[in-house]
């Protein structure tokens, strides 16, 4: 294997940053601090044999945690991770985990796309990192689809660790390889907190592929002396893949990585999709090491120096090139040792050499915070739109259920539902005089309207009241229909209101029960209103005038006045009528004072619902007293307020569907905030 860049004195790649890039790294913008070496202890080597097993974490500098400190006690260099950096992108990671992009605005999928690349940044990467800054360095191997990514890692650990084959694609289950000493490190869910453990040391077992196969959530731990304690090597899935998951897996494994190893063929080193995805390494700051494998001799130095043009480039003149010649296998199915020497060498010395692995860490590490400002930035951007569309959407339901508050109330005041079947029954009842039976105080006529109770025939008033009650259900069915309607037709008309549309419960329509709970409001009204004329009146015995309509015609005339325009009874001067049909002559000719009661009504005696209020509440006056008006009013509120309750319920759904969606546009302050905290502790 050669190096192509970042040669080393004796030929042996560098860490993959250049010694510019490295200083302005370790700047004042550093995420973590590198203290001086003391003039006591000078700078070691850039590589020193570190024993074995690395000694634990020791003294650290003082107000920092010992979590936050690693001190390699070959080079007594410490790296801390300060505290606030760590608890500021703690609170980052709280508050992103509450953003919801629910509304199905223009670039709102690729907001949730940058949104979930960025929870699992901070989970499976930034998080563990600052934690534990001195935990095993990460590697993962990634690229293309039959590169030979898996017959790598197994021939480097000289085992077969993780399984390669001649079906595309082969590893579908990611699998990571540490030294022994490290296990601690990877058993816990410090890295990857989605990924449940699987120790077992087989291969993966050969998998079906499926190209809508689920989502792998296992991660193998498979620990091997083949590498050197410090560093861990996943070999993930193939970026290119034909199987979805697949794709999305081998990302979010690289996302998680302090070090790509990227592995391309000279065969498919020019495909599109590598260079995308290592374009976002570019972007984001990423160690990187590239491997060109397989490369037949005769085309070696032609490839090498082609690809090595490329990464320079794409800004990847750092990153280490090593290449691989093509060759068989050997008896044990591994590539041939010294095809795979530089690497491992190279690999063993960045987990041995803790400056160079610092380099590393470091890199990826201000790569990765640096990246939190154009991935928060966009995220602001759509939770904004997100938070506008939201207040419009809900705008729309307080504008249509308003407005069907107020045609409620234009039904109820209007005196439109005294017209129709109202107007109808009015006339029976009013018209035949069978109100009136009795008003003068007759008790005969009293006596008839007793034995009728109690032959159980209704009340002459029940039609009216009937088609009262029917007219209110009526009114309240078409306005919840109309606003219902509006509602949707509003949503509609917004880019994102389809997709709330479907959240609302029951459905963009009036809810199948509204008739039936409409109906039975209304008929709980009414009773109401008969309790209350039975308790005015006293009982109807004791009140002759009461007696000749009984409570329920009195109940019936005093809804009738209620769903009334009463405005028609301001005091204004009377006009009252020269005669009167006969059926009403005992009532506007006897005791009943009609002069004071009446208002600017052209024909009092006639049907128009103007001369049904009047008359109502001349009837109405004359037994309940002259409060009636006030009564009336009350009446029609309570009435009111219940088909009010009624229309809430309707409303409730579309609120319903829009708080579900937890839109919060204070969080863009809060992000905001957080980028602050973490831009002042680095
Ligand atoms: N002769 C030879 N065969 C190789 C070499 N590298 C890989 N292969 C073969 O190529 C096929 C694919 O290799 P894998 O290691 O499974 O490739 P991969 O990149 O892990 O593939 P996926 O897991 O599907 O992404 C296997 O049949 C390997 O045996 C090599 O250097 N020489
Ligand atoms: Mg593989």
């Amino acid at each position: 294997m050669d190096a192509e860049a970042s040669q080393g004195p004796d030929g042996e790649p560098l860490p993959p940053l250049s010694p510019s890039t490295a200083a302005r790294r370790s700047g004042p913008g550093a995420p973590f601090r590198v203290p001086a070496p003391q003039p006591s202890s000078p700078a070691p080597p850039p590589r020193t044999v570190p024993p074995a097993v690395p000694p634990p974490a020791s003294t650290a500098p003082p107000a920092v945690s010992a979590s936050d400190v690693a001190a390699d006690a070959t080079d007594g260099v410490h790296l801390v991770a300060p505290a606030d950096l760590r608890r500021a992108c703690e609170l980052l990671r709280e508050d992103v985990g509450s953003l919801a992009l629910p509304l199905d605005l223009p670039g709102a999928e690729v907001a949730r796309r940058e949104l979930a690349a960025l929870v699992s940044q901070l989970d499976d990467y930034l998080l563990p990192r600052l934690r534990r800054i001195d935990a095993p360095l990460l590697a993962v191997v990634g690229g293309s689809t039959g590169a030979g990514k898996s017959t790598l890692v197994n021939s480097l650990v000289r085992r077969f660790v993780t399984r390669s084959g001649v079906l595309r694609p082969t590893t579908r289950s990611p699998v990571l390889i540490h030294h022994p000493y490290d296990s601690g490190a990877f058993l816990t869910q410090r890295i990857l907190p989605g990924f449940a453990r699987v120790t077992s040391e087989a291969p993966e077992p050969l998998q079906p592929i499926e190209v809508d196969a689920p989502r792998v959530t296992a991660l193998r731990l498979v620990p091997d002396e083949g590498l050197a304690p410090g560093l861990a090597i996943i070999d993930a899935p193939d970026i290119d893949s034909l199987v979805e998951t697949n794709r999305d897996l081998a990302l979010q494994l690289l996302a998680a990585a302090d070090l790509w190893i990227f592995v391309t063929t000279a065969a498919r080193y020019s495909d599109a999709v590598p260079w995308d995805t290592l374009k976002t390494a570019v972007d984001r700051g990423v160690s990187v090491a590239v491997v060109l494998d397989r490369v037949p001799a005769e085309a070696m130095g032609e490839v090498r120096v082609h690809l090595a043009t490329l990464l320079r480039d794409r800004g990847l003149s750092t990153a280490p090139l090593f290449t691989i010649p093509e060759s068989t296998k050997d008896a044990d199915g591994f590539l041939p040792e010294e095809a795979v020497r530089s690497l491992h060498g190279w690999l063993s010395r960045l987990a041995r050499d803790s400056r160079s692995r610092d380099v590393v860490v470091r890199r990826t590490l201000v790569g990765a915070l640096d990246s939190l400002h154009e991935r928060l930035r966009l995220l602001s951007v759509a939770v904004q739109d997100q938070a506008t569309a939201d207040q419009v959407l809900r705008a729309a339901i307080g504008e249509v259920f308003d407005s069907a508050s107020a045609q409620v109330d234009a039904g109820l005041s209007g005196g439109r539902l005294l017209q129709g079947d109202v107007q109808a029954r009015w006339q029976e009842y009013i018209g035949t005089g069978d109100a009136f039976r009795g008003f003068d105080g007759t008790v005969g006529r009293l006596r008839d309207r007793i034995s009728a109770a109690v032959r159980g025939r209704a009340a002459p008033s029940a039609p009216l009241s009937a088609a009262l009650r029917k007219g209110l259900g009526a009114l309240a069915v078409t306005t919840a229909q109309t606003a219902v309607e509006t509602m949707a037709h509003r949503w509609r008309a917004h880019t994102a209101g389809p997709g709330l549309l479907r959240r609302v419960p029951g459905g963009a329509q009036v809810s199948p029960t509204f008739e039936d709970r409409a109906a039975q409001l209304v008929a709980d009204w009414h009773a109401g209103v008969h309790d209350l004329v039975r308790d005015r009146t006293h009982g109807v015995r004791a009140n002759p005038r009461a007696a000749a309509f009984g409570v329920e015609g009195l109940a019936a005339l005093l809804e009738v006045l209620a769903c009334s325009d009463l405005s028609v009874l301001a005091p204004a001067p009377a006009t009252v009528p020269a005669s009167v049909p006969a059926g009403r002559g005992a009532l506007l000719t006897g005791p009943v004072d009609v002069a004071t009661a009446s208002g600017p009504v052209r024909d009092p005696a006639g049907s128009s619902s103007e001369a049904v209020t009047v008359v109502a509440h001349r009837l109405l006056r004359a037994v309940l007293g002259d409060d009636v008006v006030a009564l009336a009013a009350s009446v029609r509120e309570s009435l009111r307020a219940r088909l009010g309750d009624l229309l809430a319920a309707e409303r409730e759904r579309f609120d319903e569907a829009s708080r579900s969606t937890g839109v919060d546009d204070e969080l863009v302050a809060a992000l905001r905030g957080h980028l602050r905290a973490i831009e002042g502790a680095r």
